[in-house]
């Protein structure tokens, strides 16, 4: 017998010393982050926002491309994309950030699309409030979950599927979801979901579905594999755990100075310069970001500059420092508006999510 089993993968931890495989850097090779200095824009330029693509780019096209809605509605839908556009339109920043950011630098590692520190990118969206469409569709008083079908398709753990993402319904009927046609004033590129996707601002990146063909709404909870099986915090296997919603809040630092080529290890000259990054919580706005130039042991305030881009994007800021010749370890952490911070140390989980552990960035600052 052959089945589709046989060429998939089970969800594991790497062994102790285990490096990264090939299987891996395959992931990694089509899934790139943000070039961290692409951390100077306000907005990030479309071709260096992260990428996280599970299956293949489906082929759509875009003149016959329709959008359902279907299942506890009174009345379902097929809308084309010259209807989504000529209903009312709305433009968002929104700092999107992968739930698996951060994995790679766990220990043990869960095995997976292994990102370092750089699943996140700023960008404009447009596109028209989901809300609205799904009114009209009339939704049934005992709805529960929405759920969204992308038009990729794969195999998980055994499971052949199409990409499907649900969201209760409150969160699906928030004003600032959009069904988004464009990014950065240019329609939408094939990588980042062309022609249409979902945008949940404050969410993790697997809740903005790319590719969006459907649309079903359902009086019980969605028990397919993105919100049961994956995207969970779980201790351990076993655990039944908890789903991945909002992005816990994350500072990151644009790293000063050069890179060496192979270890990207920073120099910097000696000297008065100012540091700055950005920061971004899905929870609630980002209060304040503290600097450390050792490694964690102690911190200072950054100066946080004004918002730049709505509720929904990243903020910049900035710390003046005078380089001393040495080496040093640079991180940020943010705390926001709710309370949430950043821990210094790993916030394990089995899968390797919404972990927000601060970033080490390791500088030399030579003798003149
Ligand atoms: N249809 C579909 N939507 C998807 C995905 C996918 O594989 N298929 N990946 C999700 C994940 S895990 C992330 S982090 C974001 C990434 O969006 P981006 O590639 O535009 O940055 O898309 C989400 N939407
Ligand atoms: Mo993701």
């Amino acid at each position: 017998m052959t089945s589709v089993d046989d060429v998939s993968r089970p969800s594991r931890l790497a062994e102790p010393d285990e490096a990264i495989s090939v299987e891996e850097l395959q992931l990694a090779a089509r899934n790139h982050g943000i070039p961290l200095e692409a951390l100077r824009y306000d907005v990030t330029p479309a071709g260096l926002h992260y990428l996280l693509i599970h299956y293949d780019i489906p082929d759509v096209d875009p003149a016959t491309h329709a959008l359902t809605v279907d299942g506890a509605v009174d009345r379902p839908l097929t809308v084309d994309l010259a209807e989504l556009r000529s209903r009312p339109r709305v433009t968002h920043r929104v700092t999107l950030e992968c739930a698996g950011n951060g994995r790679a630098l766990l220990r043990p590692r869960p095995v997976s699309q292994p990102w370092l520190v750089e699943a996140v990118g700023n960008a404009e969206w447009t596109g028209t409030p989901l809300a609205p469409l799904l009114r009209s569709a009339g939704l049934d008083p005992d709805a529960v979950d929405v759920v969204f079908t992308g038009a990729d398709h794969g195999v998980e753990r055994g499971v052949e599927q199409d990409y499907r993402r649900a969201l209760p319904v409150a969160d699906a009927l928030r004003d600032e979801v959009l069904l988004a046609y464009e990014m950065n004033g240019a329609p939408l590129l094939p990588q980042h979901g062309a022609p249409l996707r979902l945008i949940v601002p404050g969410w993790y990146g697997m809740a903005h579905v790319k590719w969006l063909r459907g649309i079903t709404v359902l009086t019980e909870p969605f028990d397919g594999y993105q919100n049961a099986v994956a995207y969970r915090l779980r201790d351990d296997a076993d655990d039944p755990g908890v789903p991945v919603t909002r992005i816990e809040p994350r500072a990151l630092v644009r790293p000063p100075g050069f890179p060496d080529f192979m270890s990207r290890a920073r120099v910097l000259r000696p000297g008065r310069c100012t540091l700055d990054g950005r920061a971004w919580s899905g929870h609630a706005p980002v209060a304040s970001v503290e600097v450390t130039t050792d490694g964690g042991d102690t911190w200072a305030p950054a100066v946080l500059d004004p918002p730049t881009g709505g509720e929904w994007a990243w903020r910049r800021w900035r710390f003046e420092w005078t380089a001393e010749p040495g080496r040093h370890v640079l991180g940020a952490r943010a705390t926001d508006a709710s309370g949430r911070g950043q821990p210094v140390g790993q916030a394990w989980n089995r899968g390797g999510f919404a972990n927000n552990m601060v970033q080490r960035v390791e500088v030399v600052v030579p003798v003149e």
